[in-house]
């Protein structure tokens, strides 16, 4: 049915910009009649016109609401994946204008006086002019509608946010493994913020060198996450994906195989980290562009067929005198200057050798111990923590102290028959509103590990989430404080402590701040623990498992810790059994 929704799609966009350009009225309304017949077809078209192609047409028009030319267009799709009427029109009219048209409030009319009378032809270009005069002065465009379009475009911008990195990174992958799949694909990779490993994505980027272009044009266009082609160009194709009911943005570039390395390097970016490097090239004579490297400074139209000094990453970053930086490093922040730091060896996900933080049915998790250690087991890890909820948190089944005093019996039990690897009687206490913790430290005290986490009032004020953090931080019985600031991606700010105290306190209680691989917390952030590590602080990376696949969220800490230059040392789990148990016994 992918076929109907994208041919609805397109007949949409020809109404449309039919409209936009003041084209017969019956025109307009045939195509917006088909957009809508296709939409709600049930038959996939694709298959009325597969079973016997020679009569497709005849067939088609026999359809209720479809004349010839509609047949003759979808045939045209069906065969060639566009619509020439339909790749004309958008020709003539600018993409961002289509845009407007998605704003409530903002029909045709409004939008192609928008464009053609003030040459808006975007959002941005909108938002910046929702004030002049000049826009006020267009028909129809009285102060309550322009406050209307006003709160309309800001409510689209909270909502069409950054995708988090958890959801983004699997479509990615899956987009990769099908694109290499197409014959005649030679490489395929995910560029972007994503291979940088950001929190966040603002849209996916896609890279292909293949010996059938059209071919990987086709496959991408049509990808069952696919909802809408926005455009669809020689060397660059954009799509609107769906992912889990969140919309994202993902382009694709076929690039020459000759000119690969030079082109991922170039839409890995970041911008601010290709910019530096071409500065640096300029310095020594040099112009380096997403065809390659090459000698001299004036930038040459025949740069696709001139012969470069470099076109793999990383013999371009040796050409320009450089060490080879990570991707996850590649942010403009230091990793050009300090060159030491950034050639320091970066944690990787094979270096996890624990669990420290995981919940099984005593909480809110959804496993028992023993099909948590057994999760745990085939990931190759020598420990894991069990540490559900304690007596505060009510609606994750907290435990009162007589039923952790019973789960601490169960884990040690279990720890007993099971082989292969070491079960850690462990909490994840809260830290209550004003630093105490939710149980007594006698009971502290018969746990193996304790992770204490913020979890209810993280709007406080920062001085009184301050001493709040830092009075867990120094209690002696405290191992781990667990997603500091209690952040959520997207939906909390959490809070906002004094960073720096709450580091140098960590070091000197030795007390371990989480970096929480959930990715909807990524808790702490990327810089403030590139802060921490500058401090000397000791992290843990912890997935905080609710359920078995969740322990796969250990990729995300992974990359979130690469951007803040982690070694692996720095990380307790990738501590070796004995290490990381004589460390945790310090504390009791
Ligand atoms: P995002 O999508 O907002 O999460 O962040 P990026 O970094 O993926 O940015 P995007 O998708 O706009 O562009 C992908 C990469 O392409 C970017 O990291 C660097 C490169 N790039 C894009 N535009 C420019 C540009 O104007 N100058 C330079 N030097 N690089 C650019
Ligand atoms: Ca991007
Ligand atoms: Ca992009
Ligand atoms: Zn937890």
């Amino acid at each position: 049915m992918q076929a109907n929704k994208e041919l609805a799609r397109i007949f949409g966009q020809i109404a449309a910009a039919l409209e936009l350009l003041e084209a017969n009225r019956f025109r307009i309304n045939a195509h917006t009649r088909v957009a809508r017949i296709l939409k709600d077809m049930t038959e996939d078209i694709a298959q009325v016109v597969a079973e016997e192609p020679s009569t497709a047409i005849k067939r088609l028009t026999k359809m209720p609401g479809i004349g010839k030319a509609t047949a003759e267009k979808i045939v045209e799709f069906l065969e060639h994946g566009t619509v020439t009427e339909h790749q004309e029109l958008l020709q003539q009219v600018p993409s961002g204008v289509f845009d407007l048209l998605e704003i409530p409030g903002i029909g045709p009319k409004a939008a192609q006086a928008m464009w053609k009378e003030l040459g808006i032809t975007g959002v941005a270009e909108l938002k910046d002019r929702l004030d002049s005069p000049e826009l006020q002065a267009l028909p129809r465009m009285g102060k309550k509608t322009i406050e209307n379009i006003r709160q309309a475009i800001a409510f689209s911008e909270q909502t069409q946010n950054r995708i988090p990195l958890g959801l983004a990174l699997p479509m990615a992958e899956q987009m990769v493994d099908a694109l290499r799949q197409v014959p005649g694909v030679v490489k395929a990779e995910y560029a972007g913020s994503l291979r940088r490993g950001r929190e966040t994505i603002g849209d996916l980027d896609f890279l292909v060198a293949a010996d059938d272009p059209e071919a990987v044009r086709q496959r991408f266009t049509t990808d069952p996450a696919v909802t809408q082609v926005l455009a669809r160009g020689d060397t660059k194709c954009s799509v609107r994906l769906s992912i889990f009911n969140v919309a994202i943005q993902a382009d694709l570039r076929l690039v020459p195989e000759a000119s690969y390395g030079a082109a991922l390097m170039y839409f890995t970016g970041s911008k601010e980290h290709n910019v530096r490097l071409r500065e640096i090239a300029i310095k020594q004579n040099k112009r380096l562009n997403e065809y390659g490297l090459f000698a001299g400074t004036e930038e040459r139209p025949q740069d696709r067929q001139s012969s470069p000094l470099a076109v793999e990453e990383a013999a371009i970053y040796e050409s320009l005198g450089l060490p080879f930086i990570e991707p996850e490093r590649r942010e403009d922040r230091g990793e050009l200057d300090k060159l030491d730091e950034a050639t320091s060896p970066l944690i990787q996900l094979s270096d996890i050798r624990s669990e420290l933080h995981s919940h099984t049915t005593a909480s809110d998790g959804k496993l028992s111990i023993e099909e948590m250690a057994q999760a745990a087991k085939e990931r190759g890890y020598h420990s894991l923590a069990i540490t559900d909820h304690s007596q505060s948190q009510v609606i994750a089944n907290g435990l009162a102290p007589d039923r952790l005093r019973r789960h601490i019996e169960a884990i040690r039990e279990a720890d007993q028959r099971l082989d292969g690897i070491t079960l850690l009687a462990g909490s994840e206490v809260d830290i209550l509103i004003d630093g105490r913790l939710d149980y007594d430290d006698d009971l502290l005290a018969e746990l193996d590990i304790v992770v204490a986490s913020p979890h209810a009032s993280l709007r406080q004020d920062p001085t009184t989430a301050t001493q709040r953090l830092l009075a867990a931080i120094r209690h002696p019985l405290v191992h781990i404080i667990g997603h500091p600031t209690g952040r959520i991606i997207n939906r909390r700010e959490g809070l906002s402590p004094d960073m720096n105290a709450l580091f140098e306190a960590a070091v000197e209680h030795d007390t371990v701040l989480e970096l929480n691989a959930n990715w909807n917390r990524l808790d702490l952030r990327d810089t403030h623990l590139r802060a921490a590590l500058d401090k000397g602080c000791k992290i843990a990376i912890n997935t905080d498992a609710h359920r078995d696949a969740q322990l796969d969220f250990m990729t995300y800490g992974i990359l979130t810790a690469r951007r803040a230059g982690m070694p692996p040392e720095a990380c307790i789990n990738t501590w070796a059994a004995e290490k990381l148990h004589s460390w945790l016994r310090s504390k009791r």
